[in-house]
């Protein structure tokens, strides 16, 4: 089989960029791993910037959103029993979006294969071939087991952290920037009304706390756990006790639910650079990963997207190379803003670890955030997301 850009993986990454490319008569085949069943269901992020939601109605897939998404004006970081309420809209003009990863990649995926692109779900034993060559190539096996191959002129690895293109590099070519936190967020999702109208970062002396939602009737809550934590260790009431006493203020509680699904996330950090090999690109969680505390993952896996798509576009159009040779630089401009950022919340509202003295530091950055407007705005302006026309 022939295509002009091969995608690994039909997550946020792989699916906006088939996407941007059909829209442009440019044609791409998507091979996922997993059943479509799968990643239909696979519960991950929960809020969107701007950006992605404008990017979404561009590509006519915001219907639902429009109409199940929930619009955040701001948030609340909470420490001591005390909130301070940082109004993003008005301080930066852009809001936020609650719509789960899963709707996003629902959406996504129903636009495209109604729009006749071919995605192969369940292919196995993926090897990214020739991509220093002018003819890449994907080897791989069909659902059925059969032997198969997609020739290209590009491949786009967007096969999440795990992926294999990233692995295809050779030696040496990437540099890996790394660092993992010495805890990790466990995760749920509960059937019970939010008790909040807007996000809730909490700062506590047992560590970080998140009070986040899907819709009215469902909540999404992470605790902070030690990073070799086992789910076995949390039964539903410990989760409850420790997310009541984290997030607590007087007279107010968390709402309790049926818990519907549960996980633990590692707090974890990486960038390799750049992101390209040759004809292969990588895109999303493949090139980069960030904690969750800044929300920013999803939103750059969608921002690297549409750099690609544009570079791609501008070769097919005119022959130009520029673009493509400026892809990785233009990606990680942004990347790195995440990453300070990503690491800024991590680092303000988590037990790290480190002492007494460390925590005093954190009250008192949260104290100026809630007295300066110059701080408020600093951090209103990354959590927001700079505009995508901006060189960020
Ligand atoms: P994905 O979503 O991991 O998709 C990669 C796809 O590739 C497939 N795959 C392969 N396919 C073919 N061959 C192979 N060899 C393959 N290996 C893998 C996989 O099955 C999958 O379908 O990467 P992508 O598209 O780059 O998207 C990145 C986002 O998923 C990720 O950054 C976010 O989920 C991060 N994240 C958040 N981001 C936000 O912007 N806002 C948030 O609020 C937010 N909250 C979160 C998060 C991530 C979390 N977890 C669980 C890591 C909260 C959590 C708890
Ligand atoms: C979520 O709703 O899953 C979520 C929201 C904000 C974050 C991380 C996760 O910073």
């Amino acid at each position: 089989m022939r295509t002009q850009v091969g995608i690994v993986g039909a997550g946020p990454a792989g699916l906006t960029l088939a996407l941007l490319l059909a829209r442009e008569g440019i044609e791409s085949v998507v091979l996922e791993a997993r059943t479509k069943d799968y990643i239909e269901r696979r519960v991950r992020a929960g809020l969107l910037e701007q950006n992605t939601v404008d990017l979404m109605h561009e590509l006519g897939v915001g219907e639902r959103l429009a109409r199940e998404g929930l619009q955040h004006d701001g948030i609340y970081l909470r420490r001591q029993g005390r909130s301070i309420h940082l109004p993003i809209a008005e301080l930066t003009g852009r809001n936020v979006t609650i719509y789960a990863q899963q709707e996003v990649v629902k959406d996504m995926l129903a636009a495209l294969l109604e729009r006749g692109a071919e995605v192969q779900f369940e292919i196995s034993e993926v090897e990214v071939r020739d991509f220093c060559s002018e003819r890449p190539r994907i080897a791989y096996r069909l659902a059925g087991g059969g032997p198969a191959e997609l020739r290209c002129d590009f491949v786009a690895g967007c096969d999440g952290f795990h992926g294999v293109s990233r692995a295809a590099v050779p030696e040496g070519t990437l540099t890996e920037h790394e660092y993992t936190y010495r805890f990790a967020w466990l995760g749920i999702l509960a059937e019970a009304p939010p008790a909040t109208d807007e996000l809730i970062y909490a700062w506590h002396e047992r560590g970080f706390a998140l009070y986040s939602m899907r819709s009215p009737q469902v909540s999404r809550l992470y605790v902070q756990v030690p990073e070799d934590e086992q789910l076995c260790n949390w039964p539903e009431d410990r989760i409850w006790t420790e997310l009541q006493t984290r997030l607590a203020t007087q007279d107010w509680q968390v709402n309790e639910g049926r818990i519907l699904d549960r996980g633990i996330t590692p707090m974890r950090t990486f960038v390799c650079e750049p992101m390209q090999c040759g004809r292969l690109f990588l895109v999303g969680d493949a090139a980069h990963i960030v904690p969750p505390t800044g929300a920013k993952g999803l939103n750059l896996a969608v921002n690297d997207a549409r750099l690609l798509a544009a570079a791609l576009v501008s070769w097919y159009r005119g022959g130009s190379r520029a673009a493509l040779a400026g892809y990785s630089e233009t990606a990680l401009r942004r990347i790195w803003r995440a990453q300070d950022f990503s690491n800024y919340m991590t680092q303000l509202l988590h037990d790290l670890g480190r002492g007494d003295f460390d925590r005093k530091l954190q009250l008192s950055r949260l104290e100026y955030i809630s007295r300066s407007h110059a701080a408020a705005l600093s951090l209103a302006e990354n959590y927001a997301g700079l505009p995508a026309q901006s060189d960020f």
